[in-house]
């Protein structure tokens, strides 16, 4: 009897190599972010840059940090939002991803008048585009403190304002974290007394465990249970 499990393990495990090796390629072509990336501005950008319009200019500063240094935002005369654009480590499948934290820091208000608003992270990929907002009852920007910002990847939190969710997150190309958080206002006459932001701590935080991975790892051990079932029989 134990010869004949032996045997048809040994075969089944034959047939199902292919298949497996195939499905572990796919699996290393898109496997999903499934730990931290983190990027905390001590010495570099580290890759992120500045999507700005006018003059306004974001670069790395080794003085400002919580700690070390920070990316920083300083405004100028232009339109629209500085943003922050991340690097590639930070794209990808992010369906293990549970939460994008960062800190940000008013470093300089400019001169009034002035309208704070909230921060906004924009994603896209492939399969659609997607926008979150901080609820000004939660959490608001400070000039005293860095305050963290948490992101949940969740679809409930953000508005998806193409495509779908699903494929969405399963290839991120792109993400926009907005630094500038001041409007100064007339744009031309105050272009020398505006807002200062930066941001540290740019963290992706995945589940712990990646169900994908324990799917494989677990397979042989189902085969191998299902086959014995089947001896018995
Ligand atoms: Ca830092
Ligand atoms: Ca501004």
């Amino acid at each position: 009897m134990f010869y004949k499990f032996r045997e048809v393990a040994r075969r089944a495990f034959r047939q199902a190599l292919p298949c497996a090796l195939g499905m572990m390629a796919v699996q290393a072509n898109s496997m999903p972010i499934d730990s931290d990336v983190v990027s905390t501005f001590d010495t570099s950008l580290e890759g992120w840059v500045g999507v700005t319009r006018g003059t306004e200019v974001v670069f790395h500063s080794s003085t400002v940090g919580n700690p070390a240094g920070s990316a920083f935002f300083r405004d100028g005369r232009g339109g629209g939002n500085g943003k922050i654009r991340a690097p590639e480590q930070f794209l990808g499948d992010w369906s293990l991803v549970s939460n994008l934290l960062y800190e940000h820091r008013i470093i300089y208000l400019g001169g009034e008048p002035r309208i704070e608003s909230g921060w906004t992270v924009d994603i896209q990929g492939p399969g659609g585009a997607a926008s979150f907002v901080t609820d000004p009852l939660k959490v608001r920007p400070s000039t005293e403190a860095w305050v963290e910002v948490i992101v949940p990847i969740i679809e409930s939190e953000w508005q998806v304002t193409s495509g779908n969710w699903q494929d969405l997150i399963t290839d991120v190309s792109l993400l926009d974290i907005e630094i500038e958080l001041v409007f100064n206002g007339n744009p031309l006459s105050q272009a020398n007394d505006r807002d200062q932001d930066a941001i540290d701590n740019v963290r992706l935080v995945s589940v712990p465990v990646p169900s994908t991975l324990m799917l494989l790892a677990l397979t042989p051990l189902l085969l191998i249970n299902h086959l014995r079932r089947r001896s018995r029989t």
